[in-house]
């Protein structure tokens, strides 16, 4: 899901804005020396795959290397959260998390609590350890439209949340986030 046309970002708003302010921090998609954890959820995991690939072609084509991509699978995104403190809270933890999945509505009667708990405790782990975590779960009412959003173009889920998990990683780099 993506800003609506009304809503967009414009870039030149936010370049006129820039000296009003003391200080203006960014992050960037330079992926290169990060380490990237990648939490995957096996129910829909069709789904789950397609938006895996095009993650995993996102982060090398931002230059973070093989090596540094783990990737881990749990039954469901319920189990999503608990992977992703594990990738944060490790000895070597990782400068950033993306779980990815796929809640579909029609599948369960208990939609709502596997996709709630999910984002509930994936935002707890983030806030909790410091370690940006990018929710990259599919909530769809239908496969159609889990399939629609993990198409292999630049509206697939795994790549917008490859791109998030840079962007915050590098943005928690700046030295006003140094504790
Ligand atoms: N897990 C999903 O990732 N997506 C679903 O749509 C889903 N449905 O439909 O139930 C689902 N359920 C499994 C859940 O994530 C847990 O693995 C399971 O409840 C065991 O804790």
């Amino acid at each position: 899901m993506t800003s609506s046309d009304e809503t967009l970002y414009d870039q030149a708003t936010a370049d006129a804005l820039r000296d009003r302010a003391g200080t203006n921090l960014v992050g960037g998609h330079d992926g290169r020396g990060l380490r990237i954890g990648i939490a995957c959820g096996r129910f829909n995991g069709g789904i789950t795959l397609r938006l895996l690939d095009a993650a995993l072609a996102t982060l090398r084509e931002c230059g973070v290397d093989t090596a540094d991509i783990i990737v881990a699978w749990a039954p469901g995104a319920f189990e999503l959260p608990l992977l992703a403190r594990g990738f944060a809270m490790s000895a070597r933890p990782v400068d950033a998390v993306i779980t990815l999945g796929a809640v579909i509505r029609g599948d369960t009667g208990h939609y709502d609590v596997v996709a709630g708990e999910c984002a509930r405790g994936v935002q707890d782990v983030q806030l909790m350890t410091g370690v940006p975590v990018v929710f990259g779960v599919l909530t769809t009412n239908t496969v159609a439209q889990a399939l629609e959003r993990s198409l292999p173009d630049d509206t697939n889920k795994g790549r917008e949340s490859a791109l998030t998990a840079l962007e915050m990683a590098t943005i928690l780099r700046e030295g006003s986030f140094s504790r």
